[in-house]
């Protein structure tokens, strides 16, 4: 049933996939670092930058998120930021080495009236050079044209774990809503940013479904993060049981043999891993991270960190 949707055969199957998670670790890198090389410069990474541009007090109940109303995590709430001051954090991110800048609200979907500031946002990020991403939650197919006419380069949408767990984790809409929000986001001619989080106590077979569901989208996306749960005291995962350094690897090898030519990015989390699980990422196909010192609302290692540890690996940051 899994390898078939409607008579059409999908590219991966369950036990395709399973079979490459299960494999043994060395087994399972080598074939990745192998994919990665075929595809991508292996001493390169790419270097993404986040803005939250509208923080808290959103409707919706990701049980991961400090960002939802429904919880008391002490998050400050705030309005939509003003285009100024969006651009110069671009700017400044661009200085710092960011090549793509990644725009965050904390909405269930964008209104209307907002989406001439978001517009205007975008041209003038883009206008600085930079690639431009935007995550505003779920889109109206003339949202999703806009956004896209106005030169935005990539959507982040992810659906965060497998069909079957989505509904343990988030009550306030459904997997399927994540996917026809995606497919807005293609029809508009824009590049999909789709990815998930571990560590939220799924089982391995949710994570199997979850590699699954991207690798089977057609197109896969173009960039594929890959977060750890970061913890948040106030929400229902906040004292989640961290995931293991390995098994996060493994989650990163089994998405470069799936999406060979995507962006794969090891995205949170990074603030809580060691070097050596990075750099154990990075050689099983991570191809890129978020750089700076914080994401939304979350700590990031930053730049003096990042720069030591890079030079350590011999990896340039583009
Ligand atoms: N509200 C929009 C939405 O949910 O699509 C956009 C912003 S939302 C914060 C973007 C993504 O960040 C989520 O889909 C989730 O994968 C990730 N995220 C949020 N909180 C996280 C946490 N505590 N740890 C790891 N990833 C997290
Ligand atoms: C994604 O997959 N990870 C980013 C981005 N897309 C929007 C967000 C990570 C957020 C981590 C928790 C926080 O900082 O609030
Ligand atoms: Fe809202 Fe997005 Fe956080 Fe969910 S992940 S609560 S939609 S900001």
């Amino acid at each position: 049933m899994d390898g078939e949707v409607s008579g059409q055969s999908l590219k991966w199957r369950r036990d395709e996939v399973g079979a490459l998670f299960d494999a043994p670790f060395a087994d399972l890198v080598f074939r990745a670092a192998s994919v990665h090389r075929e595809n991508f410069n292996p001493n390169e990474v790419q270097a993404s930058r986040l803005l939250s541009i509208k923080t808290g007090g959103c409707p919706e109940d990701c049980g991961y998120c400090s960002q939802s109303s429904k919880f008391a995590t002490g998050l400050k709430a705030s309005k939509l930021m003003d285009r100024d001051s969006v651009v110069s954090a671009a700017s400044q991110a661009k200085a710092e080495g960011a090549s793509r800048f990644c725009m965050g609200a904390a909405w269930r979907e964008p209104k209307d009236r907002d989406m001439d500031a978001l517009c205007d946002m975008v041209a003038d990020v883009k206008a600085l050079g930079l690639e431009t991403c935007m995550t505003l939650g779920m889109l109206s197919d003339q949202q999703a044209e806009r956004l896209s006419g106005a030169g935005l380069d990539y959507y982040n949408h992810n659906i965060d774990t497998s069909p079957e767990y989505y509904s343990e984790v988030i009550t306030t809409r459904t997997f399927q809503d994540r996917i026809d929000t995606l497919g807005k986001v293609r029809a508009a001619g824009m590049k999909v940013c789709c990815g998930g989080i571990v560590g939220m106590g799924e089982r391995p077979d949710d994570r199997i479904g979850f590699l699954l569901a991207l690798a089977n989208m057609a197109p896969p996306p173009e960039s594929v993060p890959i977060n750890a749960l970061m913890p948040i005291g106030g929400t229902p995962l906040g004292k989640s049981e961290p995931i293991e350094g390995l098994d996060f690897v493994r989650m990163i090898a089994t998405a470069r043999i799936l999406m060979p030519t995507s962006f794969v990015r090891l995205s949170a989390g990074r603030e809580n891993m060691s070097e050596e699980t990075q750099a154990l990422c990075f050689l099983a196909g991570a191809n890129s991270i978020f750089v700076g010192d914080e994401l939304l609302t979350t700590n990031n290692p930053g730049q003096a960190k990042d720069a030591a540890m890079f030079d350590a690996l011999g990896v340039k940051l583009v």
